[in-house]
């Protein structure tokens, strides 16, 4: 299956993706990655890998809907099959959201419906929630709304900050990711009206809930 991963930043789940396309555990062609940052080390990891590595800087465009225009056009020169959000930061317009509904997934770092938008890592440690965690789902229109696939959860410890927190909820973000990504590739994971299926079978709203505790 061809994929297209947008990047923003770091690239750490892209290379998840990178590994497990290259280990054969993922049935999945990257046929291009693209960035709407500049210099970022996600662009990097896609040339080392001999991917395809595209900027469409954001800041070259006077509105959303003509940054959006373009990065639709770009995307589907690759006839990519799949969309992956990974650590991509842009809003998208519902024209975008639209035109690849049931075929565009995103990794959000938060137990959602908590904590959709940014910053959740602080936001949890304010709460003093004693679990957090991260969430694969389908991109619609709605912010971080749309239909859960997978979560895994982890604890909140002590003497946690955002970034230890972070570090802890993005070893399970590099287990998921491929895992919902896989089993979108084979077609056990569709969306259907809103909802999120797997093998046939609607899942709960809060989506799969992977245990990788060690
Ligand atoms: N677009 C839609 N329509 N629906 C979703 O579910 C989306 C989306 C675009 C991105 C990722 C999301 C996340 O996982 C995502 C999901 C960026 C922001 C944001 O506020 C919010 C959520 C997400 C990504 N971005 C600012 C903006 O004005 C820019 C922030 C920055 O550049 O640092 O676009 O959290
Ligand atoms: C990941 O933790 C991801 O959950 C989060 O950004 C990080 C990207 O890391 N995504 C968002 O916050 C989306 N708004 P990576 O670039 O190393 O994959």
């Amino acid at each position: 299956m061809k994929v297209v991963v947008l990047v923003s930043g770091g690239g750490s789940n892209l290379q998840a993706l990178i590994d497990g396309q290259q280990d054969g555990s993922l049935p999945i062609e990257i046929a291009a990655v693209i960035s709407n940052r500049p210099g970022v080390k996600g662009l990097d990891r896609a040339r080392d890998n001999g991917i395809s590595a595209e900027l469409l800087d954001h800041k070259n465009f006077d509105s959303r809907d003509d940054f959006d225009a373009s990065l639709m056009n770009l995307i589907d020169s690759f006839d990519a099959e799949l969309i992956v959000l990974a650590g991509f930061m842009r809003i998208l317009t519902p024209q975008f959201t639209g035109h690849y509904v049931g075929r565009m997934l995103n990794i959000h770092p938060s137990l959602l419906p908590k904590y959709q938008g940014l910053h959740t890592h602080q936001r949890a440690l304010d709460a003093a929630d004693s679990e957090h965690g991260v969430s694969v789902h389908f991109v619609t229109a709605e912010l971080d709304g749309g239909p859960i696939a997978i979560q895994a959860r982890v604890p909140v410890l002590l003497d946690d900050d955002a970034n230890s927190l972070a570090k802890r909820v993005q070893a399970q973000e590099h287990v998921i990711y491929p895992l919902a990504v896989k089993w979108f590739a084979l077609q056990r994971l569709t969306m259907k009206d809103n909802l999120a299926v797997l093998d046939n079978k609607v899942l709960p709203n809060n989506g799969y809930q992977i245990d990788t505790s060690v």
